[in-house]
């Protein structure tokens, strides 16, 4: 295992308390401990409070299977605690990533302090966490990659930064190092109509700073509501050739894996995390890749 998703950053160090350094500490004393087990590549995200959102995980497509699905007015609805509430009676037992029961605990305080935090303070502590750990990452040898905000867009007032090409050009100028990379996840920076993902993957993988990439398609319903869909461009609005054909052009090196899938085949697992159609969206990338690297030659 090379890849490790996710080490957490603890909310202090979002918010930029003095107690974050001591946050920091142990981030790099983890990074350290993975490089020496032979981690080369370790997935975060920088999201404050609520890690990703969906209106329904189990939302029924008209094949049988099931998705994780948002609805925009469904979520605005909502508010941040009624959201996790939400979401741990629909995830039928299981838990899910970033909405684990102890970070629920302070999230209304959390919210209230982050709604009064400016964007800048926000890239500031952004960036004084990458210029303390980002050292210790190339010593390790362990290449950071930040996973996009996922829905692309502000919820609840609170700073949203990973969202489109601007902000993670940004992101990547907050400190230029090669280990300072991205989590390419198509479907979160995708469900924005006006990300253009293939010229994304072009532009950040041609730099070199792309690290990791998650693969799946989404079915926009309208500007701001979407499905879920199978990995395949035929079922969703992404164009999986065009996006699977930059990575090879760019002679990416890095770590690929579908993203989540739907529920098939009668499977119970963790929503999103289906072993099938997973397995269903790797041998379809594989085959695009083959297919793109033949013909090129
Ligand atoms: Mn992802």
């Amino acid at each position: 295992m090379e890849v490790i998703e996710s080490v957490n950053i603890h909310e202090d160090i979002k918010k930029g308390l003095p107690s974050r350094d001591r946050y920091i500490e142990n981030y790099i004393a983890t990074i350290g401990n993975l490089g020496r087990v032979g981690i080369k590549c370790l997935c975060y995200n920088f999201m404050p409070v609520i890690d990703w959102a969906r209106s329904d995980l189990a939302h029924q497509l008209p094949d049988g299977s099931t998705v994780l699905s948002y609805r925009h007015s469904e979520v605005l609805r909502m508010n941040p605690s009624t959201m996790a509430d939400a979401m741990a009676s629909k995830a039928r037992g299981y838990s899910l990533p970033g909405w684990e029961p102890e970070r629920l605990g302070a999230m209304g305080t959390d919210i209230e302090f982050y709604q009064s935090m400016s964007r800048e303070d926000y890239w500031k502590n952004m960036k004084y966490f990458l210029d303390a750990v980002i050292p210790a990452a190339e010593k390790a040898d362990v290449r950071m990659a930040i996973h996009p905000d996922d829905p692309p867009w502000p919820l609840y007032g609170l700073p949203k930064v990973i969202s489109g090409a601007g902000n993670i050009r940004t992101f990547l100028e907050l400190n230029p190092s090669p280990y300072n990379g991205l989590t390419l996840c198509t479907g979160s920076l995708g469900a924005d109509r006006a990300n253009d993902l293939p010229a994304i993957v072009r532009e950040f993988a041609g730099q070199g700073r792309i690290h990791f990439a998650h693969i799946r398609n989404i079915h926009h319903l309208t500007g701001v509501d979407f499905d879920e869909s199978a990995h395949l461009s035929s079922c969703g609005d992404l164009d999986m050739y065009a996006i699977v054909k930059e990575f090879h052009d760019a002679g990416f090196a890095g770590y690929i894996r579908p993203d989540h899938g739907r529920m098939i085949w009668g499977e119970k697992a963790r929503p999103g995390y289906g072993l099938y159609d997973r397995a269903l969206g790797s041998q379809y990338l594989i085959g695009l890749w083959e297919g793109i690297d033949k013909d090129g030659r």
